[in-house]
This record gives C-alpha cells, structure tokens and sequence, in this order.
C-alpha cells in the first residue's frame, strides 16, 4: 500500500478551516460581510471558521466515536453543532433546527427541499471521508453518498460531494493532475457536472490552466449549489497545488461569490497535496485540535 502521512491528513483539514475563515468576510451581501467583521473574530484574536468547518468536524467525530457512517449519530452531531452564527444555508439551518426539536431525522431531511438540497453543504465536508476511507476507495465513494442524506439528498448535492471527495482523495494519492481528472469523469454521471469536469479537462490537456477568475467563474460559477462551486473549487485546488496557499486564497477570493465554501474545499484539496508544513500559520480558531483531529484520521487507517 501507498505510504500516507498524518501530516497530509491533518493539513487536508487545516487547509478546509483556512479556506473556510479566510473566505468568510467575503461571503455573501454587504450585510452579512457587515455581520461577520463584528463575530468574525474570537476573543482571543483567532479567526473563526463557519458551518463548513463546523459540520466537517461533527462529521469526522462521528466517524472516529462510531467507527463508521451512523446517519442517526451524524444527524444529532449536525444539530447539536448547529449555531446561527456560523452562517449556515437557510435549508439546512431549517433541517437541523428540526432534529434540535426532536423531529426524526428522516422526516426533517425532506420538509425543506421535497427532492433534497442541491446546495454545496454536503461537497464542503466530504474531504473528510476521504480521509476517514483514505484505504478503502469503494467505502469511500459509498459513504459519500450517504453521509449527504440528511442535508443534501438531491442527485446533484450529492454528486457535487462525490467529486469533491474523489479530488481530495487523489490529491492525498499524489496523483498527477491528468490522472485525477480521468478518474473524476470516469465517476461523474450528471451532465451538468461532467460538462464543467469537460471543460477543465480540454483547459488542462491545452497546458493552458492559467486563466482570470472572471474567466473561471463565467465557465464553472461561484455559487452556493454544489453544480456552481464545486468544479470551481477543484479547478483552483489543481491549478494552484504546486504554487503558495495564499496565491490559491487570493484567486479564491477574485472568484468571488461563495467565497469561504470554494476556498475551504479548494483549501482541503490543497492540504492533502502539500501537508503542514506549507500552510500559512495565522491565528486559527481551534487549529491545534483540528490537526488532531487529522491525526485521529491518519491512525485509523494505519493499524498497528
Ligand atoms: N449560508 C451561507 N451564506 C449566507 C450568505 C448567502 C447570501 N445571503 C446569499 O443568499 O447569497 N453559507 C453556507 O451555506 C452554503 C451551504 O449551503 P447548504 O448547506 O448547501 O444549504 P442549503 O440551504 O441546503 O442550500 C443552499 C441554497 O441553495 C438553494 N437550493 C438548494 N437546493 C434547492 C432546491 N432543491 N430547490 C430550490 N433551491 C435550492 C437554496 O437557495 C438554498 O438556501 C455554504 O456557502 C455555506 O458557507
Ligand atoms: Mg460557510
Ligand atoms: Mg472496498
Ligand atoms: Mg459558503
């Protein structure tokens, strides 16, 4: 088996939190970047991340406490964590402050969207099973899928979380850029997707990655549903692997629009391929438990 390091794993997630609280004070109007300059900070000086770091978190507890993907563990996790200041989607914020109630998680995941949430909100967690399945290629690609259930179970949302997790999932791998790619098509049904994974497949065969974000977001988008980020965010985790994470951050940041969810699955993707050690050091909420975290990750898929 291919050597993995904990340190990639743990940067993976660093890289996601980084992403996620550099991003924020871009996200979203002018009233919600108002908002976020007054409890974008903690009172220790650290930046905060949002619900995208959040829930990737309640996520990889879940994993590590239950030793697999327990739907019902998962969704008392989303719900207990759930706090409105860390910015979450209108649907899921709904969802979760249901199954807060009481509600069966079940019922709550469909009395939104009655097809499930094509939002970014599954993708944005999903390089944690990478990690957590970083040995296990088929229970991976199924527990993606599964772990989207109770937010996002909308063909899309889904699939939008299958290729976020295949992008870390190779990047970990150290596959190169063309191979990554390949593998990324060859799981990706929906047209809409595979039409953007297309493109960036011809933009990468040309030799000719580089481009303006407004270029970039014109072809893939910057929004909030997975169909409008997702390609986004593994088109610049590809481009920029090789170049310093600020230089991701900053295009993250042209691109514009869901700026801290591209930039924290962008920042994952990134993580993986380049460990800590790269990692810009700033003041991070909760930073040295999320490398633990990491590393709870890494061991399990290292028995003894
Ligand atoms: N919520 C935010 N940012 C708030 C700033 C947004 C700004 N005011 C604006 O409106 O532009 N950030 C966080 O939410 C995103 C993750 O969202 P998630 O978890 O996918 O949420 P949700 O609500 O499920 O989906 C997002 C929106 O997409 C539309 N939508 C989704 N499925 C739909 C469906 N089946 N039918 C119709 N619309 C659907 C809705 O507008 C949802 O509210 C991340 O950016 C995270 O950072
Ligand atoms: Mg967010
Ligand atoms: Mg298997
Ligand atoms: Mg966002």
């Amino acid at each position: 088996a291919m050597k993995l390091s904990s340190d990639y794993f743990s940067a993976c997630l660093l890289g996601l939190a980084s992403g996620d609280a550099l991003g924020a004070p871009y996200e979203g109007g002018f009233l919600e970047q108002a908002l976020w300059r007054a409890i974008g900070r903690t009172r220790a000086g650290e930046r905060r991340w949002t619900d995208d770091t959040r829930m990737s978190l309640d996520l990889a507890e879940s994993l590590l406490a239950r030793g697999e993907l327990d739907l019902a563990d998962l969704a008392s996790r989303f719900a207990k964590g759930y706090a409105w200041s860390r910015g979450y989607g209108q649907g899921t914020a709904k969802i979760l402050k249901r199954i807060k109630r009481g509600q069966d998680w079940q019922l709550a995941s469909r009395s939104v969207f009655s097809q499930g949430s094509y939002g970014n909100g599954a993708a944005m967690r999903a390089p944690v099973i990478a990690l957590f399945y970083a040995r296990d290629f088929s229970a991976m690609l199924h527990a993606t899928s599964e772990s989207a259930r109770i937010t996002h179970s909308h063909p899309l949302g889904i699939e939008g979380a299958v290729l976020v997790a295949l992008a870390c999932y190779a990047l970990l791998h150290q596959l190169s850029t063309a191979d990554a790619l390949t593998l990324l098509t060859s799981h990706c049904a929906d047209p809409r997707l595979a039409g953007k994974l297309d493109f960036l497949q011809c933009f990468s065969n040309s030799g000719k990655l580089a481009d303006t974000p407004r270029f970039i977001v014109g072809k893939l988008g910057n929004g909030m549903t997975a169909e409008t980020s997702c390609l986004t965010a593994i088109y610049i985790a590809l481009r920029f692997r090789h170049s310093p994470f600020e230089e991701m951050m900053a295009f993250a940041i042209d691109c514009g629009g869901d700026v801290d969810t591209i930039a924290a699955m962008a920042g994952a993707m990134w993580g993986a391929a380049n460990g800590e050690k790269r990692l810009p050091p700033f003041l991070l909420e909760k930073r040295s438990y999320i490398r633990h975290i990491g590393q709870l990750l890494f061991d399990i898929n290292e028995p003894a």
